[in-house]
């Protein structure tokens, strides 16, 4: 496993700093970063922070080399050239560039602020320099929403559903399972610090078994690994439902005092017998029975769900079929059997629901855009039901040209002359090639923050550990510029960082403990829902109306497509990336190589295709050119595009975001970027 532990003393005259790692990654580590002389010179794990260890992925223990970058955005851009011309700026100074994007935003806004559009997401998780001095400044302008659905909601939308709230296990608990299903979840790359608890199971004994359909890195150090086609999961879950029906092997105690909806489900999954899972899934029906019998007789049993398995069409029926597995065997009865897919709830109760001043908002019920429909969105003309075309978009935290779905209409949206756009943003990326303005933003490195997290259960704080480099200002000053800029004198635009990071939280947690330790753990339930307790009305778990959804586009839903596009292609993370935050950084983008295909070899032989071939990957909504690989890790069928690469990076300018759709997944509005059939020929 390429993960640094160090922990050596720092040398004298250097000082260690308190950090944590901000970016999108349930792991949300505390680092402890060193500085000489006003430079970072390493950025390690916190030996004493449990779950982190002292341990901390390649990626993160490279962010210094990340935040001296030469290509650093240092100072304020201007654009110069057309948009549908190669990208040129120059520089300007902040007053200038300031009071230009204040004066044409003001315009804007007097003819109708829901024409402005703020679009982030979690490029950095920390609560500061994501929405809180952000959220009030579009409050106060009257900007349209945005629904923040790129990632999880899906299974948030599930999970709420099912338990009432998004909580789960807790990540320790893992260590003392005998049966983990990682399910959904390359954890040694996207996961790392769970997989140290999965590994403890392993080592005492306890049976690891993945569910994916590529053979990733997390499978090969599993016992077992069940290869299904992706999005179908839902079946497989009703397979399990039945099987534990059949052979009696319910916990109907459980269920009756904990569970609505039971009797409703269970005629559902008595329709799907092995042999029927079998064929949706593409797996063998022992497989299913298998799963089935571990499941139900290993004690205490654990599931470490995860985000990868919801980016299809029915990704949030398969989430609620998911999670109700632990409450018909009764797993939840013990703390270390149940379900985590995401911990974030368990910070709600600690909230301040005021921090982006909800109270400032001008407009009344603004309408709200869906982030992972941005190519569409651009695209619309202004109509009684859209509301006015989008005018302008402030981008920050996110780099939506690489990352949203279809990305030719997303580029042409991006492209539009008439559209004002500015990026806030530490490199150059696609998003800010096609900007007006760029202005250049602090890394973690330079500014304060606070953190929780959706793997584990603290609240960490991240000190700035150096100045800002060059001209670069922190998303929260900048918002604050702009608000002063713009007129606002609200004070709520006059608060420090340090008053945000005071205001963040209820007093249980208390800052001045965060900036002395580093983190502060929340008192927690030992096997929560081991007496029902969900966060429902009820208090009791919600199995009504779950059943399995087909994707948009696979060979059973849409055969004609399927007869012209017969691969299924998804397109997970690469390891050393983190979405698309890593391409430009060189050492880890040599580890990576250049965008690839996965392949498997009985479909590359049908297609003629050599190993290290270039392929052109393609279907009706673009074509992407990539390095073929054929791979043990592809299933027949399946084709495993890795890593959302920068385009201008790649080989003609495109990403896997060429081929991906905008529709939308059955709960939560969110992508369904694994959902997705496609062609693969000779370049
Ligand atoms: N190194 C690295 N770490 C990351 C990220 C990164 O880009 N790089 N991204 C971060 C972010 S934003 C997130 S949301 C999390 C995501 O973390 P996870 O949710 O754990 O997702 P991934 O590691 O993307 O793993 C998804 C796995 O799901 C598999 N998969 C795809 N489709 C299906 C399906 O239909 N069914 C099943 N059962 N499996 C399927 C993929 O093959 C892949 O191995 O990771 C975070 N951590
Ligand atoms: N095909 C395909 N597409 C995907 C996925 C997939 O698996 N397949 N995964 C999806 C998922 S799970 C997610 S979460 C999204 C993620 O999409 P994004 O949230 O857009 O994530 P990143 O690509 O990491 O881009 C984050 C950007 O924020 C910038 N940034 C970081 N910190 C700061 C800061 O403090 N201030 C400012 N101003 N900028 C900062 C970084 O430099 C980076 O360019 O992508 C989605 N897209
Ligand atoms: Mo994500």
């Amino acid at each position: 496993m390429n993960i640094a532990v160090t922990s050596s003393p720092p040398s004298p005259g250097s000082r260690v700093v308190k950090g944590a790692c901000p970016h999108d990654c349930p792991d949300t580590c505390a680092l402890r970063i060193t500085v000489e002389d006003g430079r970072v010179v390493k950025v390690q794990g916190q030996p004493d922070h449990p779950s982190t260890h002292g341990a901390l992925c390649t990626k993160v223990s490279r962010y210094a080399e990340r935040t001296y970058h030469p290509e650093r955005l240092l100072q304020p851009l201007r654009r110069v050239s057309r948009k549908d011309e190669p990208p040129r700026f120059e520089p300007v100074s902040w007053e200038a560039a300031l009071s230009d994007i204040a004066s044409r935003l003001g315009r804007i806004a007097a003819r109708d602020p829901q024409a402005i559009l703020p679009y982030s997401y979690a490029g950095t998780m920390g609560m500061l320099q994501g929405e809180a001095m952000a959220g009030r400044f579009f409050n106060r302008i009257g900007a349209s929403q945005l629904d923040r659905t790129i990632c999880a909601s899906a299974g948030a939308a599930a999970l709420t559903a099912t338990y009432g709230h998004k909580l789960g296990m807790h990540l320790p608990h893992f260590a003392e399972s005998r049966l983990v299903l990682i399910w959904g979840s390359n954890s040694i790359a996207s996961n790392l610090h769970f997989w140290t608890y999965a590994n403890k199971a392993k080592r005492e004994g306890a049976k690891l078994i993945c569910i994916d359909p590529r053979k990733t890195e997390t499978a090969d150090k599993c016992h077992q690994h069940i290869a299904l086609l992706p999005g179908t999961d839902g079946a497989l879950a009703l397979g399990l439902m039945h099987e534990l029906t059949t052979n009696g092997w319910l916990d109907t105690d459980y269920i009756s005092r904990y569970v609505d909806g039971w009797d409703e489900l269970r005629e559902k999954a008595l329709a799907w017998p092995p042999e029927r899972v079998a064929e949706v899934c593409g797996i063998s029906a022992d497989e299913v029975r298998g799963l089935a019998r571990d499941y139900a007789t290993t004690a205490p049993a654990a599931i470490r769900l995860n985000y990868g398995m919801q980016r299809v069409r029915g990704g949030g029926n398969a989430v609620r079929l998911i999670a109700l597995l632990p409450c018909l065997t009764g797993a939840w009865k013990h703390r270390a059997g149940g379900l985590l897919l995401s911990s974030s709830g368990w910070f709600a109760p600690y909230k301040n629901p005021m921090l982006e001043r909800p109270d400032l908002m001008t407009v009344k019920a603004p309408r709200v855009i869906n982030m992972s429909t941005i190519g569409d969105e651009l695209n619309r003309e202004s109509s009684p039901e859209f509301g006015p075309r989008i005018e302008a978009v402030i981008v920050y935290n996110s780099n939506p040209v690489a990352v949203a779905p279809e990305s030719p209409k997303v580029v042409k949206g991006f492209a539009r002359a008439d559209l004002f756009t500015v990026v806030l943003e530490h490199f150059m990326t696609d998003t800010a090639d096609l900007a007006d303005y760029v202005l250049p933003a602090t890394t973690q490195m330079e500014h304060l923050d606070v953190h929780t997290s959706y793997g584990h259960t603290d609240v960490l704080i991240n000190e700035p550990a150096v100045a800002p480099l060059g001209q670069a200002k922190s998303n929260t000053q900048i918002f604050r510029e702009l608000a002063a800029a713009c007129g606002f004198d609200d004070a709520a635009f006059l608060d420090s960082d340090e008053q945000l990071a005071r205001q963040a939280f209820t007093d249980a947690i208390d800052f001045d403990a965060l900036q002395q330790r580093g983190w502060q753990s929340l008192p927690l339930r030992e096997a929560p829902f081991a007496e029902g307790g969900f966060l429902t009305g009820s208090g009791r778990a919600d199995a009504r109306g779950a059943d399995y959804v087909p994707n948009y586009e696979s060979a059973t839903s849409t055969p004609e497509l399927a007869a012209r596009y017969p691969l299924a292609m998804i397109s997970p993370p690469a390891r050393n990336f983190l979405n698309s935050s890593f391409v430009n950084v060189k050492s880890l983008r040599d580890i990576e190589g250049e965008p690839l295909v996965e392949i498997h070899a009985d479909d590359a032989a049908a297609r003629g295709l050599a190993d290290g071939a270039m392929v052109r990957v393609f279907n009706d909504r673009g074509s992407y050119l990539s390095r073929l690989h054929v791979s043990g890790r592809a299933r027949p069928g399946v084709v495993n595009g890795l890593g959302v690469w920068w385009r201008k990076l790649g080989a003609e300018g495109t990403n896997v975001n060429e081929l991906t759709h905008q529709r939308l997944t059955d709960m939560g509005k969110a992508p369904s970027f694994y959902d997705c059939l496609v062609e693969v020929a000779p370049a």
